[in-house]
C-alpha cells in the first residue's frame, strides 16, 4: 500500500458521514455495511455526491512526505508538520506564511527507506505547558520505537533532539504495516496504533495473537512508570491481568494497519481507519477489549474471501468501501465547525483516502 505519495495538506477529505445524535452503545446512525460475514455488498453512498474541493493551505511552503499535521501545544498559533524522513517543521498558521523552522530533526535515528517506514507520529503531552514533553513513533532498522522528547520551556518551538527517552520498542518482522499514529485520549493515556507486522495476509497471525503488540491499539500511562517499564498500565486496560498471556498494553485488537485514529469529543468516541489487504478499507469505532477481526475478516468479508469464517465475537466496521471506490484509507476527524456546509447538524466525519 503506497501511503505517502501525496501532500498531507492537500488531502481530499473524502468520506463524509453524518454522526450526530447518538449515545454511546447505540448503533451509529451512519450507513452500515452488511452484517453477514462473507456476503459481498457495495458500500452505500457515493463520493461523487461530495461538494468539497482541494485548497493548498500553505502555498509558499513545501514538505517532504508529510504524515501528520497538528497544532503546537504552547498556546501559540503555530502548527507542525511531521515528515516521514525524520524532521518536524513548525510555522505560523497563516496561509501566506513564508518559511518554517525545524522543531525536531531525528533523521539520524529513523529508517525511512521503505515506503511505510519512518517518523510516523507525534503527540504532545496533555501537560506540555508544564513539563515540555512530547512523544514520537518511528521505525529504525529493525523495530518500532515510541520515545519521549522534551523542549526547554523557555524555547517551546524547538524540540531537543538529544533528549530521547525510549518508552517502548516493538520488533518489526517486515518493513510494512507499522501503524504509527499516537495520541493522548481524553483519559490522559497515550494510545498507540500498531500494524500487524507486515507482509501479506498477516502470516504470523499477529492481529489475533494477544501475546504480541503487533496488530493492536495500545494504551499506556506515561506518567506512572511501573517497575522496569518506562510506563504504567492503566488499571482498567482490558488485559491488565495478562489473561492467557495477553499483553496488558492492549486496548483493542484484530487490526491490520491502523494508520490514523482520532477522538470525538461528545460522546467520547474513538474513530479508527484500518487499511485493508486486497479489497476492503474500513472505519471502526473502537471500544475497549474488542476484537476488530483481522485476519479472520477483511472489513465485513471473510478473509480470504473464498473462505467461510465465523464472525461471532468480532466487531464489524461501521463503514467500509471496496477498492473499486478507493484505495488505502488514512484516517480523519469529526468536524463540528460551520466552515463546511454539510447538512449534518451535530458533526460530520471526514476521512482521507489515498
Ligand atoms: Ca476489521
Amino acid at each position: 500500500m503506497e501511503t505517502f505519495g501525496i501532500s498531507l495538506l492537500s488531502i481530499l477529505l473524502a468520506v463524509v458521514l453524518g454522526c450526530g445524535g447518538r449515545e454511546k452503545g447505540n448503533s451509529p446512525s451512519i450507513p452500515m455495511p452488511s452484517e453477514t460475514a462473507g456476503q459481498p455488498q457495495s458500500p452505500p453512498g457515493s463520493f461523487s455526491q461530495l461538494l468539497l474541493k482541494l485548497v493548498e493551505a500553505y502555498p509558499n511552503l513545501s514538505f517532504r512526505q508529510p504524515v501528520e499535521f497538528l497544532p503546537a501545544a504552547d498556546g501559540s498559533d503555530r502548527v507542525l508538520v511531521v515528515e516521514k524522513g525524520g524532521r518536524v517543521l513548525i510555522f505560523n498558521n497563516h496561509s501566506q506564511v513564508q518559511s518554517a523552522d525545524i522543531f525536531l530533526d531525528i533523521t539520524g535515528r529513523v529508517d525511512s527507506r521503505s515506503s511505510e517506514k519512518g517518523l510516523l507520529g507525534l503527540a504532545f503531552h496533555p501537560r506540555f505547558a508544564e513539563n515540555g514533553h512530547f512523544y514520537v513513533n518511528y521505525t529504525n532498522r529493525t523495530e518500532t520505537v515510541v520515545a519521549r522528547y522534551r523542549v526547554d520551556l523557555r524555547e517551546p518551538a524547538r524540540g531537543l533532539a538529544d533528549s530521547e527517552h525510549i518508552m517502548l520498542t516493538i520488533p518489526q518482522p517486515y518493513a510494512n504495516h507499522n501503524g504509527g499514529h499516537l495520541a493522548f485520549g481524553p483519559d490522559g493515556y497515550l494510545y498507540i496504533a500498531m500494524g500487524d507486522g507486515g507482509s501479506t495476509g498477516d502470516p504470523q497471525g499477529n492481529g489475533q495473537n494477544r501475546a504480541t503488540l503487533l496488530g493492536k491499539l495500545l494504551r499506556i500511562d506515561v506518567d506512572k512508570p511501573d517497575g522496569n517499564l518506562a510506563y504504567g498500565i492503566p488499571a482498567d486496560n482490558p488485559f491488565n491481568g495478562r489473561q492467557g498471556g495477553s499483553r496488558p498494553e492492549i486496548f483493542a485488537y484484530g487490526f491490520r494497519n491502523p494508520w490514523k485514529f482520532s477522538f470525538d469529543r461528545f460522546p467520547v468516541r474513538l474513530w479508527l481507519a484500518d487499511v485493508g489487504q486486497d479489497s476492503v478499507e474500513e472505519i471502526d469505532i473502537v471500544e475497549k477489549g474488542l476484537n476488530y477481526g483481522w485476519n479472520i475478516m477483511e472489513g465485513s468479508w471473510c478473509y480470504p474471501a473464498s473462505r467461510q469464517c465465523n464472525a461471532e465475537g468480532l466487531q464489524l466496521p461501521v463503514w467500509e468501501y471496496r477498492h473499486s471506490l478507493g484505495k488505502s484509507i488514512a484516517g480523519g476527524y469529526v468536524y463540528y465547525g460551520s466552515l463546511i456546509p454539510i447538512s449534518y447538524p451535530e458533526g460530520s466525519l471526514y476521512m482521507a483516502i489515498m
